[in-house]
């Protein structure tokens, strides 16, 4: 398979700017950029799967140009529903810094920041030289302007797409960059620094957008309770990643393991294989994860996440480090334990059950562990001495449920 068929056959090409791009992509040698906005200090999921095609066209021989948009940054790219808040420059810079460290850390390509190009263009030459060659109507029928013109659109979001456009320019001016990549939402923006460039220079250049990746419902990937997932391993543990990727609906895996992974059609197709046959072994999911995992955090990360989800799942909190307890444990109710008292006081005062009678139930049932531990003794006493690191008891009520108590 030549890249552009396995672009294809992974489901990456939504739209190519000409049939042209084609050949080209076969060749090998083309500079190619993808930019991201400092909206925040961290990228989430749904820029790392599209980030991922520079890897990609890097592998087939092509040079990456990632920019970071220290300038549109500060303005705002027109969502299709409303206007973006102002960000304040500092906080662009911080993200900017952010970013750049995290891009340059995952995916070890240059960063160029549009920041140093465009903060130099004044007014006057930037409605003479840009301004001048987009046209009012085509700039009013890109879908993200058509979409706002009811709700409205401020004079800056609006000139959004001429900056994006100029940003193509330059990089193609100075650096020979011809092809833009990103996701589809992004497609008004690169055809215009396509007309733009081919208007000022008569040269033909490039714009491939990729499927933003969905799950079922259409929903856009990597996104939980309204949260994201961040590839910052302080914002999103490797133990949340996993649990997302291992927990994803069966009947997307497949495409997530074309769109998200590096991994062979032939062994693609063997996951899909075993998927069918014994999905109750989740091979296509662990395969997911242990991808993603190690290609943003490492190997070591992977097999963190893996191990901690194991010993929560089998209950044997025994063995694990505090800063694990900690990462595993983030979610579940954590309640203060201020001195010592009895198990089945602890119990009912934190809901852990909903009576005494019930408390006493439970125990002499072996179904409450503490740190591990099954406790079938009544009088049991929660005391400092039992807590790990004289801090934490772990309780556990039946198989899944969990709590957290801190002295
Ligand atoms: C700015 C200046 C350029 C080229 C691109 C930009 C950023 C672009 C944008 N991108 C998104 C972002 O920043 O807003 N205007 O969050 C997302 N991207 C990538 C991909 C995606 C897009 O960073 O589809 C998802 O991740 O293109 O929404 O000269």
């Amino acid at each position: 398979m030549n890249i552009y068929e396995e672009l294809r056959w992974r489901g990456l090409i939504q739209d190519i700017s000409s049939e042209d791009l084609i050949e080209k992509l076969n060749k090998g040698g083309l500079t190619f950029y993808i930019g991201t906005d400092p909206t925040a200090d961290s990228m989430h999921i749904g820029h790392y799967s599209s980030f991922l095609i520079s890897k990609r066209l890097k592998k087939a021989g092509h040079h990456p140009i990632l920019l970071v948009g220290g300038a549109t940054g500060l303005i705002g790219d027109p969502k299709p529903d409303s206007e973006r808040p102002m960000i304040s420059k500092e906080a662009v810079d911080h993200n900017f810094h952010g970013l750049k460290k995290q891009a340059e850390k995952i995916f070890g390509f240059e960063v160029v920041n549009n920041f140093d190009w465009i903060h130099k263009i004044n007014i006057i030459d930037f409605l003479r030289d840009y301004g001048k060659y987009f046209n009012i109507n085509y700039m009013l029928a890109k879908d993200k302007v058509k979409s706002r013109l009811e709700s409205g659109i401020t004079y800056a979001e609006f000139s959004y797409m001429i900056l994006q456009a100029l940003d193509f320019l330059h990089l193609f001016e100075t650096r020979n960059c011809t092809l833009q990549v990103a996701g589809s939402d992004q497609w008004g923006n690169i055809t215009s620094g396509i007309e733009l460039i081919r208007k000022k220079t008569g040269k033909e250049v490039y714009g491939m957008v990729m499927p933003l990746v969905v799950d079922s419902t259409g929903k856009k990937f990597g996104k939980t309770e309204g949260n994201a997932l961040w590839l910052d391993k302080d914002k999103t543990s490797s133990y949340e990643m996993y649990q997302y990727l291992i927990n994803l609906e069966d009947s997307m895996i497949i495409d997530y393991l074309k769109k998200l992974t590096f991994l062979s059609k032939e062994k693609i197709e063997s996951l899909e294989k075993s998927n069918i046959e014994h999905p109750e072994r989740r091979e296509a999911h662990k395969a997911l994860a242990r991808e993603i995992i190690t290609d943003l955090h490492g190997e070591q990360e992977f097999v963190r996440a893996q191990t901690i989800s194991e010993n929560l799942f089998s209950g044997n909190v025994k063995d694990m480090s505090i800063d694990d307890i900690c990462i595993g444990f983030k979610d579940v109710p954590h309640f203060k334990l201020e001195s010592g008292m009895p198990l089945l006081e602890v119990l009912v005062l934190h809901q852990i059950v909903s009576s005494k009678r019930e408390a006493r139930e439970f125990i002499k049932n072996g179904a409450i562990s503490v740190n591990g531990n099954v406790i079938k003794d009544e009088q049991y006493f929660i005391s400092k001495n039992i807590a790990l690191d004289k801090q934490i008891v772990i309780f556990r009520r039946g198989k899944k449920k969990y709590f957290i108590g801190k002295f």
